[in-house]
C-alpha cells in the first residue's frame, strides 16, 4: 500500500517522473505531480479488486459505449478518496490553490452529450457498489469539437485533450488485437474463412475508475488504432517516405476523432469501421479472460454480460457469432444462441431520422461475413416467428434497432414512457414476438459528481443535518423532509444556492465578460441543440417578456438570467439558427436599459461537463421543455432537481418520474401529452391556429420576423418566424400560450421566497431515486443477473494482502 502523504510524494514526483525543479515548475507541472501521487493510490485497490473478480469467479459486466463523457478525474478522484485536505496541504507550498491546479485538467470529450455521459456515470456506479466490470470504447484522439461563437453563429475548433500527457491512463502494449475489414469470405471445406484486406491494430489504453471511498476500482479500456505495419518498407527503402507512411496515417484514422452525433454524417464509412474496430477488439478481450479460467463456452452467459450502448456496437451479435462459431466451431444455431444471452441492447432515442442504418452495399463491403451471418440470424428468427413483419435488411439497408434487439437478451428503455412507447412504436412488432424481452430502467446519476464535487456548499448542509450516508444512499436524503420546515436549515438552504450564484456570476464576468445579477432567479437550458428539445420556445418566451416589459417598464417583473448552454452539430443547419438567434436575442436584451434589470439573456459557449459542474450548482429553474414522447430520458433534468433547481417541463421522458418523486407541487408542469403531440399533428394548419389565438406569441413571431434582432440583416430569421408560424413540427407554438402561463406561475412562486427555498429543498430531498446507484442495481437484477463482489473485509486491518489478494494479476 502506498502510505507516503502527498505532500511527500507530489515533490518527489515532480522531480522523477516529470523531471522539473519546484522552483521552475508550472501549472501543469504541478498538476501532473499532484495527479500521479493520487494515481498511485488507486492502484492497490484496481489491483485487489482485479484479484477479487478472479477469485470470485462471478459475472462480469461489459459496458460497450462509443463515448464515455468523463470529463475531469482529479477532483473527482480526489474526493472519492476522501483527499482533500491532504491535497489541499501539497499545494500549499507551491503557491497554487488546489482549485486552480484541478480546474487545470482538460475537460474528457469523448462523447456527444447525455448517452457518453450515462456510460460514464455507470462506470463510477459499478465502482461504488463494487461490481466486477469494464468499459470498452475508443481512445479518440480528439473529443467533441470545442464551440466558440463569432458574432453569435456557432464555429467548431478541433478538441485536443491528448496534446498534454493524460496522467490517468496506463498503456498496454501487450494488450493489442489485430482487427481486420474488407476482402472477402471463402468456404474451406466445412470451414467458412474471411479473409480480410485490410487490418489495424487495437491497443488498449486503461484508466482505473475508483469508487466511492476508494473501496473498489474498475478499469475504462479504451482501444487506440495502430498500424499493423508502421512503413512500408519497399517504398521506404526505395525513397519515397511520405507514401511509406500511408499504411500508419491510415490506421490512426481510426481512433483520431469522435464523431458528432449528426443525422447528416450517416451512412459514413469510417465510423462503420470505428464501431466494428472496437467492438471486435473488445470481444476478443472478453472472450480471452473467459478463457483464460473456463474451458466450456457454453458457461459464457453465465459468466459475461455485455450491455450495448445503443445500436453503435450492435455489431458484436454478428462478431459474437463469427467468434464462437467460425473460429471455434460451435454449431451455428448454438453459438447464435449462446452470443444472444450475453447480450443486452439499450435504446435511446425513438426520432426514426435517428435510427442507424447503413447501405447494405457499405456494409458487406467493409464487413462481408458480417452481413453473411445477419442473414442467417435474420432467417433463423423469422423461421421461430413466421408472423414477423420488418426484416433486418430492409430496403438495401442493415437496420441495426432490429439486430439489436433480435441479438439482445433484454433490451431497455432510459425512462418509464420511453420504455412504453418503445413497445407501441419502434418495436411494436419485436415486443409482441417477446414479450419479456423490453425492460425499463430509468437513467441516473452519480452523486457522487453531480452532488458532493460539484456543489460543496449543499453538500455540508446536507450532512450537517442528516450525516454522510446518502453519499451512496442517495434515498437517504428523504430525511431531509423532517427540517424543509425549519427556517434555520431553510435559511441556510437560501444561502447555499445564493453564494453558488454569486460564484457563478463571478466567474462570468471574470471569464466572458458578462454581468449578471445574483439575485435574479437564474433560469437553465443545458443540453444540445435540437428542435425537439425546443431551446427556440424559451428564447420566444424570452422574447414575448421582453415585450412587455418594454410595455410596462416600472412593472413589478420578476428578474431572471436566462442562461443557455449546448452545442448544435456542425451540419444541423436548423440546430444553428437556433443559437444564432439566442446569440442575438441576447446582445440587444443585454443592451436595453430600460430592460435589463429584469430580463437577460446569457449563453456561454462551449458547454461541457466541466460547465456543468459550475452552472448545475447555481440553478433556480430547470428547463425541460422537449416535445412530449420525443426526449427518451434527460439527465440533466435530474441534477437539476437535485441541486435544488425546480423543473418547468413536459410530459416527456423522466420529468414524469421526477414529478411523481418530487410532487406535482414543486414541479410547473405544461404542455400537451405524448397522446396530444401525436393528436395535434393531424390537425391542419395548427401552428397558424396557435399563433392565430394567442397576441403574445404573435408579437414575439413578428420581432423574430422583422429584424428586431437582426439590425443588419432584416430577414435573417424569417425562416424560423416561417417555420415556427406555418410547419412547426416539434409544436412550439401550440405549447407556447401554456409555457407562458406556467413561467408566469414560476414568477409568482419565485417571488415568494420562504415557498421557493421549500419547494428547492424538497426537490434536493426528494430525488434520491435518481442516484445511477439505483439504476445500477436494476440492470443487475433484471438485465444481466450480476451480483456485487466489493472487497469489504478482505484488506485486513494490518494492510497486509488477504489471502485471496495471493492470485496472480491477468497478465
Ligand atoms: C450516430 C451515428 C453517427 C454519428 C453519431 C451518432 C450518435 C452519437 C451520439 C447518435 C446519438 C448519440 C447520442 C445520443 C444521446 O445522447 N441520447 C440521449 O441519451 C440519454 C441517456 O439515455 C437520454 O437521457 C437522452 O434523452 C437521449 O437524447
Amino acid at each position: 500500500m502506498v502510505r507516503v502523504r502527498l505532500r511527500d510524494a507530489v515533490p518527489d514526483h515532480l522531480k522523477y517522473a516529470i523531471g522539473k525543479d519546484p522552483k521552475h515548475a508550472n501549472l501543469y507541472d504541478w498538476r501532473m505531480a499532484l495527479s500521479l501521487s493520487v494515481r498511485d493510490r488507486i492502484v492497490d485497490t484496481w489491483f485487489d479488486s482485479t484479484r477479487a473478480s478472479y477469485a470470485a469467479g462471478k459475472k462480469r459486466v461489459y459496458y460497450l459505449s462509443m463515448e464515455f463523457l468523463i470529463g475531469r478525474l482529479l477532483e473527482d478522484a480526489i474526493k472519492n478518496l476522501g483527499l482533500l485536505d491532504e491535497a489541499e496541504a501539497a499545494m500549499r507550498p507551491t503557491g497554487l490553490s488546489l482549485e486552480q491546479v484541478m480546474y487545470d485538467e482538460p475537460d474528457a470529450a469523448l462523447g456527444n452529450g447525455g448517452l457518453g455521459r450515462l456510460a460514464a456515470c455507470f462506470l463510477e456506479s459499478l465502482s461504488s457498489l463494487g461490481v466486477p466490470a469494464m468499459g470498452y470504447g475508443i481512445r479518440y484522439e480528439h473529443g467533441l469539437f470545442r464551440q466558440r461563437f463569432d458574432n453569435g453563429r456557432q464555429v467548431e475548433e478541433p478538441e485536443d485533450w491528448l496534446r498534454q500527457a493524460h496522467p490517468w491512463e496506463f498503456a498496454r502494449p501487450e494488450a493489442a488485437f489485430e482487427v481486420g475489414i474488407g476482402g472477402e469470405v471463402r468456404q474451406e471445406g466445412p470451414r467458412t474463412v474471411w479473409q480480410t484486406s485490410r487490418s489495424v491494430l487495437a491497443q488498449a489504453f486503461d484508466t482505473p475508475v475508483i469508487g466511492w471511498q476508494g473501496r473498489w476500482a474498475n478499469t475504462l479500456r479504451l482501444w487506440g488504432a495502430l498500424p499493423t505495419h508502421l512503413f512500408d518498407l519497399g517504398r521506404f527503402n526505395a525513397g519515397d517516405y511520405v507514401a511509406a507512411a500511408e499504411p500508419e496515417t491510415l490506421a490512426r484514422t481510426i481512433s483520431r476523432v469522435l464523431y458528432p452525433d449528426d443525422s447528416t454524417e450517416r451512412g459514413k464509412q469510417l465510423r462503420l469501421v470505428q464501431e466494428y474496430f472496437f467492438t471486435a477488439a473488445s470481444l476478443r478481450d472478453i472472450l480471452r479472460r473467459f478463457e483464460s479460467e473456463y474451458q466450456d463456452l457454453r458457461l459464457l452467459p453465465q459468466k459475461v454480460a455485455v450491455q450495448l450502448n445503443d445500436t453503435h456496437p450492435a455489431i458484436a451479435g454478428p462478431e459474437l457469432v463469427r467468434l464462437l462459431h467460425d473460429e471455434r466451431g460451435m454449431g451455428l444455431d448454438e453459438a447464435i444462441e449462446t452470443a444472444r444471452r450475453c447480450l443486452n441492447y439499450t435504446n435511446h432515442t425513438l426520432l426514426p431520422e435517428a435510427l442507424e442504418k447503413w447501405p447494405e452495399q457499405l456494409f458487406s463491403r467493409m464487413l462481408p461475413r458480417h452481413i453473411q451471418l445477419i442473414e442467417r440470424i435474420d432467417d433463423a428468427h423469422a423461421k421461430a416467428h413466421p408472423d414477423r413483419r420488418a426484416r433486418i435488411r430492409d430496403h438495401g439497408d442493415v437496420r441495426m434497432g432490429d439486430l439489436s434487439f433480435i441479438m439482445a437478451n433484454r433490451v431497455n428503455g432510459v425512462s418509464g414512457l420511453h420504455t412504453e412507447l418503445m413497445k407501441k412504436t419502434v418495436f411494436e412488432d419485436l415486443h409482441r414476438l417477446h414479450p419479456e424481452r423490453i425492460v425499463n430502467q430509468t437513467n441516473g446519476v452519480t452523486p457522487r459528481r453531480w452532488l458532493l464535487s460539484c456543489n460543496p456548499r449543499l453538500s455540508a448542509l446536507i450532512t450537517d443535518s442528516i450525516g454522510t450516508g446518502w453519499v451512496d444512499d442517495l434515498e437517504e436524503l428523504q430525511r431531509l423532509e423532517q427540517v424543509v420546515d425549519d427556517p434555520a436549515f431553510l435559511d441556510r438552504y437560501a444561502a447555499a444556492k445564493r453564494a453558488n450564484k454569486s460564484d457563478l456570476s463571478d466567474w462570468l464576468a471574470d471569464t466572458r465578460g458578462v454581468r449578471v445579477d445574483p439575485q435574479a432567479m437564474f433560469d437553465v437550458q443545458i443540453k444540445r441543440i435540437h428542435e425537439y428539445k425546443r431551446q427556440h420556445l424559451n428564447i420566444l418566451e424570452a422574447i414575448a417578456l421582453w415585450l412587455e416589459i418594454r410595455d410596462n417598464p416600472n412593472g413589478n417583473w420578476v428578474p431572471r438570467v436566462k442562461i443557455f448552454g449546448g452545442k448544435a452539430a456542425p451540419g444541423y443547419f436548423y440546430a444553428k439558427e437556433i443559437i444564432h438567434l439566442i446569440n442575438s436575442v441576447s446582445r440587444v436584451l443585454n443592451a436595453d436599459a430600460q430592460t435589463n434589470q429584469y430580463l437577460q439573456v446569457v449563453y456561454p459557449a462551449n458547454y461541457n461537463v466541466s460547465l456543468a459542474e459550475r452552472l448545475i450548482p447555481a440553478a433556480d429553474l430547470s428547463e425541460q421543455v422537449s416535445t412530449a414522447g420525443k426526449e427518451a430520458s434527460g439527465t440533466g433534468n435530474m441534477k437539476l432537481a437535485l441541486n435544488g433547481a425546480l423543473t418547468v417541463g413536459t410530459l416527456d421522458g423522466a420529468n414524469v418520474e421526477i414529478r411523481e418523486q418530487v410532487g406535482a407541487d414543486n414541479f410547473f408542469l405544461f404542455g400537451m401529452t405524448a397522446d396530444q403531440v401525436e393528436e395535434r399533428r393531424q390537425v391542419h394548419d395548427h401552428a397558424a391556429e396557435a399563433v392565430a389565438r394567442d397576441p403574445r406569441l404573435q408579437r414575439a413571431i413578428e420581432a423574430i420576423r422583422n429584424g428586431t434582432f437582426s439590425p443588419d440583416e432584416r430577414d435573417r430569421f424569417a425562416n424560423i418566424a416561417d417555420d415556427l408560424a406555418r410547419r412547426d413540427y416539434f409544436l412550439v407554438s401550440s405549447d407556447f400560450s401554456d409555457y407562458w402561463r406556467a413561467q408566469r406561475e414560476v414568477d409568482g412562486a419565485f417571488r415568494e421566497t420562504g415557498r421557493w427555498t421549500r419547494m428547492a429543498a424538497l426537490n434536493t430531498a426528494r430525488s434520491g431515486w435518481f442516484s445511477s446507484d439505483r439504476t445500477i442495481r436494476g440492470y443487475m437484477a433484471d438485465v444481466w443477473g450480476a451480483e456485487a463482489v466489493g472487497l469489504g473485509e478482505t484488506i485486513e486491518a494490518d494492510g497486509l494482502p488477504s489471502e485471496r489478494n495471493a492470485i496472480p494479476l491477468e497478465a
